[in-house]
């Protein structure tokens, strides 16, 4: 079979589950063959949602392309190193700073902060399936502050942090000292009361933290009052509105700005150009930065109840970190909108492209 059979075939076979793929998501599977033979690693390296990597696997497979041994993992076939030979294919390079893991902002720039907030971190609430969490690493964390720092985002800021405090941005923000106001929204009252201890312990007068649903719409006092948000949503078109767009809607006026993470392991490319244009042609916002797997995802508790689990053509759970988001930085423009609507859905973190919940 031609390699644009076999994507015409995949994308048959996409469609009937509602889902999408083009031919460099088989491409970057291949490639990734040549370097990892772990499943989990493979849609790391391939950028493509769970069940969109099965679907491509199993199809490698049963062109004879790939062989899947359940304990170890998937394996090019003599075949498939032809195909891979055929299209000039290799192996990923990892040409990312090492020193700053790729981010281009240094966690361990101010090492006294970076050691207090490991030592606050170590104690927070373990990562719950309900609420879609898995904490990002402590130094994705303190990346994020000094980035913050970095653009002008921090000092003698109002700042909102709407859910995801299982990474604890909202505490490390307000452990600087340096923002004026720091408000925290969490559904999860765990988090609420961990970050409200340390608050009260550490003597942080400048920030506040409450238990919030976001589907709800944001009272009044909130809306329009803040200079820079920070959320990071699962990638449903729900969440999308309820986390960024809401986030938007706390900002004062034009030129503030919001930070939020995507990722590509629970939604597809396509999937972010249906979000590239509400946020641009919908909410009238700028994108000013997208930092390529900046949001590092430790690995969760609950990883074998999930559909990931269930549809992985392996038995072992992931070994490293694999789950990684892009980190977007947006700017308020002239008649940006707010938008600040209740949402009528439980289907907050699951959808078809989705799996890891
Ligand atoms: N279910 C575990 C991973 C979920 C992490 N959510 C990250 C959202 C990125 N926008």
């Amino acid at each position: 079979m031609e390699l644009s059979e076999l994507v015409a075939h995949l994308q048959q076979q996409a469609a009937a589950q509602k889902l999408r793929l083009h031919e460099k998501n088989v491409y970057r599977i291949l490639s990734a063959l040549l370097a990892t033979s772990d499943f989990w690693q493979l849609i790391d390296y391939a950028d493509v949602p769970v069940p969109t990597g099965v679907l491509i696997v199993r199809e490698l497979e049963q062109q004879g392309y790939v062989t899947i041994d359940s304990e170890n993992g998937i394996f090019l076939t003599d075949q498939g190193r032809e195909l891979v030979e055929k299209f000039h294919l290799v192996a990923p390079v990892n040409a990312h700073c090492p020193a700053c893991e790729g981010r281009g902002y240094a966690y361990w720039l101010d090492k006294e902060f970076y050691r207090r907030f490991i030592e606050i971190a170590k104690d927070r609430p373990k990562p719950l399936r309900n609420y879609d969490q898995a904490s990002v690493t402590p130094e994705t964390t303190v990346a994020r502050v000094q980035m913050l720092k970095h653009l002008g985002d921090l000092h003698q800021k109002e700042i909102i942090v709407l859910g995801a405090e299982d990474d604890l941005t909202g505490l490390a923000i307000a452990m600087t000292r340096l923002a004026r106001r720091v408000l925290i929204l969490d559904i999860d009252d765990r988090l609420i009361e961990f970050d409200r201890t340390i608050i009260a312990e550490l003597g942080l007068t400048n920030a506040e933290a409450h238990v919030f649903d976001l589907r709800q719409p944001l009272p009044d006092e909130w809306v329009g009052a803040f200079d820079v948000f920070i959320t990071d949503p699962p990638e449903t078109h729900s969440a999308f509105r309820a986390f960024v767009a809401r986030g938007i809607a706390t900002l004062r006026g034009e030129g503030y700005s919001g930070y939020f993470g995507l990722t590509l392991r629970d939604a597809s490319i396509f999937r972010w150009q249906e979000f590239q244009r509400i946020l641009l042609n919908d909410l009238g916002v700028v994108v000013t930065d997208i930092i390529r797997n900046f949001n590092h995802y430790m690995n969760w508790p609950y990883h074998s109840e999930t559909l990931a689990a269930r549809i992985a053509p392996v038995k072992q759970p992931p070994r490293t970190i694999w789950y990684r988001s892009f980190w977007y930085r947006i700017e308020t423009l002239p008649g940006f909108t707010r938008w600040n609507e209740p949402i009528q859905t439980d289907a907050l973190y699951l959808d078809e492209e989705g799996s890891t919940t």
